[in-house]
């Protein structure tokens, strides 16, 4: 049901000041009904002559989150919102925005648009608009430029990070910061203003902040970001508009904006990365669930393992505030883990992005322990051990024994089944997977991972618990690999394919990279270390049940470069060659590769760009649309959650499976069935992509055309 007008902003009078109170929920975006409103309002404050200034605030303590994102590519409605601003600027009586909560993009923009601002010390200000493939188009670039300098506009616009009340003030973005009632102190400072009277400052007009600068300064950003920014627009138009406040008169850069961001607006990378940002807050929710099934407050957590996951776990959850009671089998694996998260917050402290005292704090919150009954009073307790099925389960019996009733026990198993898990303890209703990815510190994805026997509360808490320690969480079913492995596999096959047939390395990895991907699959196995893979496929391969002779085995490429003594990174070889971390192609692998393709009879091809990226893309594509008719992935944007925050998937490309509907879902099936008749069965087409494509649907079964 759309608002009207007059509820979107709400008018009172408090002695000569009029509030203009903005409630649009759920998080004052700017729609029709809003911008609407504003006009309505501010002629009506214009109008009444007891009015001798305008404060306009947000309701339930949040100002605006910026221009309402579902209203992108669909036709205007209402005002714009450059209308409110220009009735803003050229307000004859005082107007005063109150800022608590957030002010973000647009938001902060129909802010920056008031001669005056004040704002609660909690607030966070912000352009966050590049994280949607997009700049500040009402006039943020034109304005923050002219109040702040070039270079702290190119810093905000371009990170797109939020600031404090306290930073927001020493930048001059806000006026006045206060720890009491932000619209009490707003009101008052209005009146001072109107009190003093005269011409109120426009930003538009300033000019002190953009004179001389050296084009040599934009010249250098756009250099140093070329390859970086290749496959998007926003950033490099950010740059232009930014350049455009120091060159141009206001209206022409506020023009100049506008353009920028109509062709922002019109890029594919938008739609993409609009996508996923409805697409990561649709994953965290849960169909089905019970209605009581709330999650349940978890205050306290138990992380059994101190290796690189654990410790990255308890990291996750110290950096929130979340105490942890870290549980190792020995002193000395202990001490270890425990130093290795002291050196990482250390490299943290360095770069500076945490203080010293903040570290200290995550520290101290970490109890290190060799005794199980210390994880007595945790409301979730997670292992993170080796993958060993014996251990596993060893593990989950010794915690049924000492874990509190009711407590959810997590295991960060990233290939074995859950309900196996589950079964070694008298509560399997309990137990649930939570799949981090590494480093669990840095890495954002956790795969919620719901056995057959979770219930339903469990699941819940473990999707809330993963928000709560700033995861993003996907639920998977309970398959091999789950949602991410079980298409890394399919992945790595097809390139492994590709190199027997022709590729090399480095025209996998280059296409992988130039499509987006932050490293190629044989780089990324190299700085991992081939040698724990190869000796896992020995240990199958001792147990009969995998065939190095079987035609389908891939690794013989694998085999050799351990076999030789190349170990990946740490041994100066593997796919590729090292001078320190610098990779090179290596003729050897090329011999390996033709002495391969002769054994097996393969004839070597080449292959372009567009076909590897094509292929492997298509095979990880026709694997997501298996996981999502079998019900391991509840959406198809849940998939595409999965690969952007877990697998370095570009996303400006929006996930592998909107790649495909942007491609078009009947392309990518004339694909599939293109390898489906050259290689066979493992290309046997998804019956759902075939469906999709005779009935004319995307992924959510919406008409395509
Ligand atoms: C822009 O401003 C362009 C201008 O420069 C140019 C204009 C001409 N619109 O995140 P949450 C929904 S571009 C519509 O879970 P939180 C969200 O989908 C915009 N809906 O809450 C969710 O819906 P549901 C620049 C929005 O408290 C619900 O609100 N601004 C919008 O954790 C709650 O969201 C941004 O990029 C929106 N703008 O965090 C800010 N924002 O319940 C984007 C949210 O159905 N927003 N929703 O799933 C945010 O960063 C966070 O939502 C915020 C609140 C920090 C505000």
């Amino acid at each position: 049901m759309s608002m009207s007008p007059e509820d979107a902003v709400r008018y009172e009078t408090r002695d000569g000041v009029a509030l203009l109170t903005i409630d649009f929920p759920p998080v004052n975006a700017l729609g029709a009904p809003m911008r609407e409103g504003m006009a309505l309002r501010l002629t009506q404050a214009q109008d009444d002559p007891a009015v001798k200034a305008i404060v306009v605030v947000g309701a339930n303590d949040r100002f605006v989150a910026g221009a309402d994102i579902r209203e992108f590519g669909k036709p205007k409605v209402g005002p714009e919102l450059q209308q409110i601003q220009q009735m803003l600027e050229d307000s004859p009586k005082p107007v005063v925005c109150a800022i608590d909560g957030h002010a973000l993009g647009g938001g902060l923009e129909l802010a920056l648009a008031t001669p005056f601002r004040v704002a609660a010390s909690r607030a966070k200000l912000g352009l966050p608009e590049v994280h949607l493939g997009l700049l500040p188009g009402a006039g943020g670039t034109q304005r923050l430029t002219r109040l702040a300098g070039p270079e702290v506009a190119l810093d905000l616009i371009l990170s797109g990070r939020h600031v404090s009340a306290a930073k927001a003030l020493e930048l001059g973005l806000v006026d006045e910061v206060t720890a009491g009632p932000v619209t009490d102190a707003a009101i008052a400072f209005a009146r001072g203003k109107a009190a003093e009277g005269g011409a109120f400052p426009k930003l538009i007009e300033r000019t002190d902040k953009t004179r001389n600068i050296d084009p040599a300064f934009f010249e250098t950003v756009r250099q140093k970001n070329a390859m970086a920014w290749a496959n998007t627009v926003a950033p490099t138009k950010i740059v232009e508009c930014i350049e455009a406040a120091c060159t141009m008169g206001p209206r022409e850069g506020l023009q100049f904006e506008r353009e920028a961001f109509q062709v922002c607006l019109e890029a594919p990378s938008r739609a993409a990365q609009v996508h996923l940002f409805f697409a990561e807050r649709g994953a965290a929710k849960v169909d089905g669930l019970a209605p009581d099934a709330k999650p349940k407050v978890i205050a306290k957590v138990g992380v059994i393992g101190a290796g690189t996951m654990g410790g990255g776990i308890a990291m996750s959850c110290v950096n929130v505030g979340l105490p942890v009671v870290l549980l190792e089998a020995s002193q000395e694996a202990l001490d270890g883990g425990l130093a290795k998260v002291r050196t990482n917050y250390d490299i943290s402290v360095q770069r500076g992005s945490r203080t010293q005292a903040q570290v200290d704090k995550a520290v101290g919150l970490i109890t290190p322990t060799l005794d199980y009954a210390d994880l007595a009073d945790c409301d979730i307790v997670i292992e993170a051990v080796f993958e060993d099925m014996g251990i596993k389960r060893e593990i989950f019996g010794k915690l049924d024994k000492v874990a509190k009733p009711g407590a959810i026990l997590a295991s960060n198993t990233s290939a074995l089944s859950i309900d196996e898990i589950a079964r070694a303890t008298t509560r399997p209703g309990d137990v649930i997977g939570t799949h981090f990815f590494s480093p669990a510190n840095v890495m954002k994805l956790c795969e919620v991972v719901r056995g057959d026997l979770a219930s339903d509360m469990t699941i819940a808490t473990a999707m809330a618990f993963a928000k709560q320690i700033a995861k993003v969480p996907v639920l998977a079913g309970n398959c091999e690999g789950f949602i991410g492995n079980r298409i890394l596999r399919i992945y790595g096959t097809e390139a492994d394919i590709l190199l027997e047939a022709g590729a090399t390395p480095s025209q996998v990895d280059g296409a992988l990279k130039n499509f987006g991907f932050p490293m190629g699959l044989y780089l990324m196995r190299d700085m991992s270390g081939l040698d724990v893979g190869y000796r896992m496929r020995k240990a199958r391969i001792a147990a009969g049940t995998e065939d190095p002779n079987s035609p389908n085995y891939l690794h013989r490429l694998w085999d050799r470069i351990v076999e030789a003594g190349r170990l990946g990174q740490k041994s100066g070889a593997g796919y590729y060659k090292y001078e320190g971390r610098n990779a090179s192609a290596d003729p050897q692998i090329e011999a390996m590769l033709t002495e391969i393709a002769e054994e097996k009879g393969i004839v070597r091809q080449s292959f372009t760009e567009d076909q590897i990226v094509d292929r492997i893309l298509a095979a990880m594509v026709n694997e997501g649309a298996k996981i999502l008719e079998e019900g391991i992935a509840q959406r198809a944007s849940d998939i595409d959650v999965t690969y952007v925050f877990g697998y370095g998937f570009p996303k400006y490309r929006g996930g592998p499976m909107f790649w495909a509907q942007q491609r078009g879902l009947d392309k990518v099936l004339e694909i599939i069935l293109a390898n489906h008749a050259a290689y066979g069965d493992r290309w046997k087409p998804a019956p759902l992509l075939e469906r999709l494509v005779a009935q004319g649907q995307g992924w959510d079964g919406t008409p395509t055309a």
